[in-house]
């Protein structure tokens, strides 16, 4: 503290990595229950604070690092994973892709898209690097993989049959960068005001979460005046997500793999730790057509059929498109043109209320319905 001898006052300031650290362990020590829940709250919201000026710092640094992946076909599935799980592996017996394979970690240093056909739907499949313990922290190049996963549309988290502890670990990672999987985007709306202080309102009972914690964490981002309509439980994380914009919401499937590696009995309890979408071995192809049906319905995509005026649909091949879906996606995906050129159009199946109803751009297409497009 006081080298008053030395005549010369060095003040150094501790390194925001340090800063985080230092928070993380502190959080870490402290039991959550309603007397540390407010301090609790300020703390995640203190670390969300830095972790964002790290962020932005560290965009004007290296160039070069990230990965550019061009996005083709009707999706995007990222395997993420650590090292050696099997990565690789599975691209290799899932898709046309010709991945190196090796018995040692960090084989794959690069991305390596393969797609993966499956009813008709063209799916990109992407092989990045394993990622580790602290990669949103920049370990290995955990910051790279991490931002390939942020434009997935599925993420396919893997796990080692003989390592489900590292399943925890990659959940924490892919928080850490912002990325929520299997969760929607809280329902809360935050209107800054000029003046009037915080104007809190509330549809439901937040148990987790007390006027004074909100605005403590409102605080912290310098949010000081506004109006704030809570309709959802939600926790402190969540009101962090909402005020730190570039949050990400994705859907993901768990899968187990090196099942033919271990016995029933042990299998029994490594899915108790890991509650795995489905188990496979990527290496002796046990349930990889499987997986290719739950990747297919983790992605919600829908088929629909074109027919021209007058004449039976094209029952052969359909148009695949994410579910929920309206006739405008329906169009663009058929012809840049379409949606400008629209009139109207007629629909047969689950979504019409009487066979060749006549509908407009804003309708919501179902699974298997047959559309007729009229164009000027
Ligand atoms: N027994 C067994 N070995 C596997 C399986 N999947 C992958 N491996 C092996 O695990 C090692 C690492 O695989 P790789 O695909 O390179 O892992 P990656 O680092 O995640 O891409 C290789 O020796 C693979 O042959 C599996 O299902 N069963
Ligand atoms: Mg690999």
């Amino acid at each position: 503290m006081s080298h008053k001898a030395q005549n010369v006052e060095v003040v150094k300031k501790t390194p925001i990595t340090d800063q985080i650290k230092e928070l993380e362990i502190e959080l870490s020590k402290t039991k959550y229950n309603k007397k540390t829940q407010h301090h609790i709250g300020l703390v995640k919201a203190k670390i969300a604070k830095l972790r964002e000026k790290n962020e932005a710092r560290g965009k004007g640094g290296a160039k070069g690092t990230g990965y550019s992946v061009s996005k083709s076909g009707d999706a995007t599935v990222v395997l993420l994973g650590f090292p050696s799980v099997g990565k690789s592996t599975l691209l290799n017996q899932i898709t046309n892709a010709d991945s190196p394979v090796g018995s040692y970690a960090f084989t794959t240093l690069t991305v390596i898209p393969g797609v993966m056909e499956h009813k008709h739907a063209k799916i990109q499949i992407l092989d990045v690097p394993g990622i580790v313990k602290g990669a949103a922290a920049g370990t290995g190049r955990g910051k790279e993989v991490l931002q390939v996963i942020r434009t997935a549309d599925l993420i396919l988290v893997m796990v080692d049959v003989f390592h489900p502890d590292h399943y925890p670990v990659i959940l924490n990672e892919v928080w850490n960068t912002g990325v929520r999987i299997n969760q929607r985007y809280p329902d809360v709306r935050i209107t800054k005001t000029s003046r009037g202080g915080l104007q809190i309102g509330k549809t439901v009972y937040l148990p987790d979460l007390n006027d004074t914690t909100i605005r403590g964490i409102l605080r912290e981002f310098k949010i000081v005046n506004a109006q704030v309509l809570i309709r959802e439980r939600i926790t402190a994380d969540q009101l962090i997500d909402v005020v730190q914009k570039n949050r990400i919401y994705t859907s993901s499937i768990t899968v187990l793999n090196k099942i033919d590696m271990i016995d029933e009995k042990e299998l029994a309890k490594v899915k108790k730790k890991v509650k795995p979408d489905i188990c496979i071995s990527a290496d002796k192809g046990v349930n990889t057509e499987e997986l290719k049906e739950t990747i297919f319905s983790g992605l919600e995509f829908m088929r629909v059929y074109c027919k021209d005026p007058g004449k039976p649909p094209d029952m052969d091949v359909p148009v695949i498109i994410r579910r929920k879906s309206s006739i405008e996606d329906f169009s663009r995906k058929l012809h840049k043109d379409f949606v400008k050129k629209f009139r109207f159009a007629r629909i047969w199946g689950k979504s019409a209320k009487f066979p060749g109803q006549k509908q407009s751009l804003k309708h919501i297409l179902k699974d298997e319905d047959v559309c007729e497009l009229h164009i000027s």
